[in-house]
């Protein structure tokens, strides 16, 4: 089966941009496709007039913004009809590092999005995407791909997992079988960090599309612990994975 796609670069998800708040990003796009697109930084404040206008077949924008905040920001297509653009495969992300983040072993950053197979692999049916009804539910652009090549890190390691949920519409409960999340950073701001007052851990990372965080773990006996969206509905299209910690 094949399915054309829409991308940024070429990779569905685009390109993972990174840096720390104050940081300058200068981004090129040229539209070498033979439609309008266009791009959308939540991690700039911007009028989006200039910055996410169209830019036509041939076309190429600059987009600059400093990162003044911390988080893991989506980026997107914003041409019309949105929603199938980022159905496409038109979507990425930004990682603002927070100024003290403190040190893990292993950081993962983890995109949850969603694949609607159009007939023939072509465009799918907008009936399909307002639906809400994807063929598959991903992380990082493949079904499964971390069930067929997991994760690996040392049993007793701090890990730290960026997760975004791009969407364009379902929502992730993203986690870790046989984990606790000591740490959870959620749209800019701590809600559990070690050591709290009243021994509190977390089970999921929920995360509504366009939101994100990180959560930190450790996985305490070497094993194969599975990473799935507990909408378990999603994690059967294909948003499972697995983290193998060695001895
Ligand atoms: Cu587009």
């Amino acid at each position: 089966m094949r399915q054309q796609v829409w991308t940024y670069n070429g990779t569905v998800p685009g390109p993972l941009l990174h840096g720390r708040v104050g940081d300058l990003f200068t981004v090129r796009v040229i539209n070498s496709s033979d439609m309008p697109h266009s791009i959308d930084f939540h991690a700039s404040q911007i009028s989006p007039d200039a910055a996410m206008r169209p830019i036509p077949p041939g076309g190429e924008l600059t987009y600059s913004f400093r990162a003044e905040h911390a988080g893991i920001w989506l980026y997107h297509c914003a041409t019309a009809p949105m929603i199938q653009h980022l159905a496409m495969g038109m979507y990425g992300a930004v990682v603002i590092d927070p100024p003290t983040l403190a040190p893990a072993e292993a950081s993962e950053v983890l995109l949850q999005s969603e694949f609607y197979l159009g007939q023939g692999g072509g465009v799918p049916a907008m009936s399909q995407l307002l639906a809400a009804d994807p063929n598959l539910v991903v992380f990082n652009g493949y079904a499964n791909q971390y069930r067929s090549a997991p994760i690996h890190v040392r049993a007793g390691a701090r890990i730290r997992l960026w997760v975004l949920d791009a969407g364009p519409s379902e929502p992730s409960a993203f986690h870790v079988v046989g984990a606790q999340f000591d740490t959870v950073f959620k749209e800019g701001g701590y809600q559990l960090r070690p050591g709290n007052a009243v021994d509190g851990a977390a089970q999921e990372l929920d995360l509504q599309p366009g939101e994100g965080g990180f959560v930190e773990l450790t996985l305490p006996q070497p094993g194969t612990y599975p990473v799935i969206t507990h909408r378990l509905a999603d994690a059967e299209r294909g948003a499972m994975g697995s983290i193998v910690a060695g001895s």
